[in-house]
């Protein structure tokens, strides 16, 4: 390819997803690739994916908390597209024959009452328009070759997103700390990390306002009833066929994921 567009940019990310196959960064190949064409290329790969059938169903943030961004090497967060397509149903197993190389975050998820439009949305304000809060895990699936990439890689790449579950259980935010949720992840039974909900952004619902007021700048807002990703709490775990990765939150309740070939 020689010259490099969004277009082209969307067409190399779908082929790798629909391939399984990894490669690497766009912007080795494409330096003029910054932030803010990267979300066009990301909202373009959307459209692609609902001109398929594909139905947004919610946001997530990624990079959110100190753990991933240490662990990516990236010091902002970033925002991506939920499908109907990722729904991953509580119980079932990670499909590992239709993905790369995917990863399992734990998060504090939100759902959406109303409609939160930024810009300058506050913590209290998002809160405010949250329906209910839930465990759940995000399988992140890089598109890159060893999850190696700079922001306007990842940004294009709707930020690693490949599925994702939501626990069952659902809290009112009225009365829930969660600063002070605990989250203990466990492989097969061990505790690998543990983190509190204070690592994301200080606040989940501050993840959830920085959301609001990034999609402002592209003239968007957080619909009510949409699914709200807040960032992985922990490191993420790389999914194993026969691999069990538990969470254990304080009040949200407990959720598993095993993978499979
Ligand atoms: C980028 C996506 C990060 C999170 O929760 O921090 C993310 C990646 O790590 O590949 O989803
Ligand atoms: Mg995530």
């Amino acid at each position: 390819m020689s010259e490099w567009t969004i277009e082209s940019t969307v067409d190399e990310l779908l082929r790798r997803e629909r391939e399984r196959t990894d490669g690497g960064r766009i912007t080795d190949r494409w330096p003029g690739l910054d932030l803010e064409t990267a979300y066009r290329a990301q909202d373009a790969l959307l459209a692609r994916k609902q001109r398929a059938g594909e139905r947004v169903v919610g946001v997530k943030l990624g990079l959110t908390s100190e753990a991933k961004q240490r662990r990516m090497g990236i010091d902002s967060p970033l925002t991506g597209w939920l499908t109907d397509a990722m729904v991953l149903p509580v119980g079932e197993p990670v499909r590992m024959d239709e993905m790369i190389h995917p990863r399992v975050e734990p998060e504090i998820v939100f759902t959406m009452g109303r409609r939160l439009a930024g810009p300058e949305v506050t913590v209290e304000q998002a809160l405010d328009a949250v329906a209910t809060v839930h465990a759940g895990f995000e399988v992140i699936d890089s598109r890159y070759r060893d999850f190696s990439f700079a922001l306007p890689d990842v940004v294009a790449d709707n930020a690693s997103s490949c599925r994702f579950t939501v626990s069952a259980e659902s809290f009112a935010p009225d009365g829930l700390d969660l600063v002070g949720e605990i989250c203990q992840l466990s492989v097969d039974g061990d505790l690998v990390d543990t983190a509190t909900g204070s690592a994301v952004q200080g606040h989940p619902a501050q993840a959830l306002a920085l959301a609001a007021n990034d999609l402002a700048r592209r003239g968007l807002a957080i619909e009510a009833g949409w699914t709200v990703l807040t960032g992985g709490l922990t490191d993420a775990v790389f999914v194993e066929p026969g691999r069990t990765i538990s969470a254990a939150f304080t009040t949200l309740g407990s959720l598993a994921l095993t993978g499979k070939r």
